[in-house]
């Protein structure tokens, strides 16, 4: 696979081997302390069209799902490698992404030779005094690890090395990709450099598929880990099916079910025995509670749950 990876995709505009070694260091010092660690994947793809990239393929994802959830990993007690797509919604601060900070903050001119102040709007800012002790409680504590993708190629290679570094903890290492990878993607060599002109006319483009990462992950990279997969359909009708379709393809332990048109309301849990149904009310809603915190509360028991198995299995 590191060689697909190679062959076909622009080389990453990370730094894999750096992040790679972070990581690894990360997860060895919170796993000595005692604490699981899970990678949460966030965000969708940007794939170019070309490769002095004007065009891309895009998707509808802004990384709600993968911000709110990892916030209540940390509350659940884990550390966690916050992969992103750069510029998506991060934890803590993903409350209040749709305001204008400009508004918040309220100037307190220069008087008496003091320099002038800065002071915020706490009206305009519901919640700011928790959000921002968890916030800072996370830093300080080194909870947290964020790394940011912008391309499928960065996000590719950062999977891999992040599976590699999570390995050696086995089933207390957890993968929950709730980012939105695109299927399709055109290899480097087929890419055309320059600007794709309209002079020629109507568009046709070809795309491969891009490489189920999933496959070596559960298999070769993080054998014993638990994995979480996500499954984004919009016909209901299919997506039970295609979710136990890719527990029996990838042999990991569950698929988070969700369609498009109830994405923060209501998700199915699937494993190979049972598909537990997880909704937030509007009464819920209203009062403050999110989706995220239900799925990562079911998801927390059945990992304690894996690693139970996993070790009466050794026999330890
Ligand atoms: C999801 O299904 C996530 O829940 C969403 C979250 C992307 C819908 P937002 O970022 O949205 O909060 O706006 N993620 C995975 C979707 C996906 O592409 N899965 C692939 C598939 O369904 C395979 S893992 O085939």
């Amino acid at each position: 696979m590191a060689d697909e990876l190679r062959r076909d995709f622009a080389p990453p505009q990370v730094d894999v081997e750096e992040a790679g070694r972070a990581m690894e260091q990360f997860a060895r010092g919170h796993s000595t302390e005692g604490r699981r660690v899970v990678l949460v994947t966030s965000g969708g793809t940007k794939v170019p069209l070309e490769s002095r990239t004007v065009r891309f393929l895009d998707n509808f994802s802004s990384g709600r799902r993968g911000a709110a959830s990892a916030e209540y990993f940390m509350q659940a007690g884990y550390a966690v490698i916050f992969l992103h797509r750069h510029r998506s919604l991060f934890p803590y601060n993903r409350r209040y992404s749709n305001q204008n900070w400009l508004d918040n903050l309220r100037l307190v001119p220069a008087s008496g030779g003091e320099e002038p102040r800065l002071e915020a709007e706490l009206n305009r800012l519901p919640g700011i005094v928790e959000v921002l002790e968890d916030y800072k409680r996370v830093k300080e504590t080194g909870r947290m690890m964020a790394l940011e993708y912008h391309t499928l190629s960065d996000y590719l290679h950062l999977l891999l090395a992040a599976a590699r570094a999570l390995n050696p903890l086995g089933s207390s290492a957890m993968f929950y990709l709730a980012a939105a990878v695109s299927d399709f993607y055109i290899p480097a060599s087929e890419m055309p450099e320059h600007k794709i002109q309209s002079s020629s006319g109507p568009l046709q483009i070809t795309m491969k598929m891009v490489p189920k990462m999933l496959s070596p992950l559960v298999k070769d990279w993080a054998p014993k880990a638990f994995v979480i997969s996500f499954k984004l359909e919009t016909d209901p009708q299919i997506l039970i099916e295609k979710s136990r379709k890719a527990l029996a393809t990838y042999r990991h332990q569950v698929v988070v079910a969700n369609i498009l048109d109830t994405l923060r309301s209501y998700v199915m849990v699937v494993t190979n025995t049972e598909e537990a149904k997880l909704s937030v009310s509007d009464e819920e809603e209203r009062s403050g509670i999110e989706i995220e915190d239900k799925i990562i509360n079911d998801l927390t028991s059945r990992h304690t749950n894996f690693i139970e198995q996993t070790s009466s299995k050794q026999g330890l």
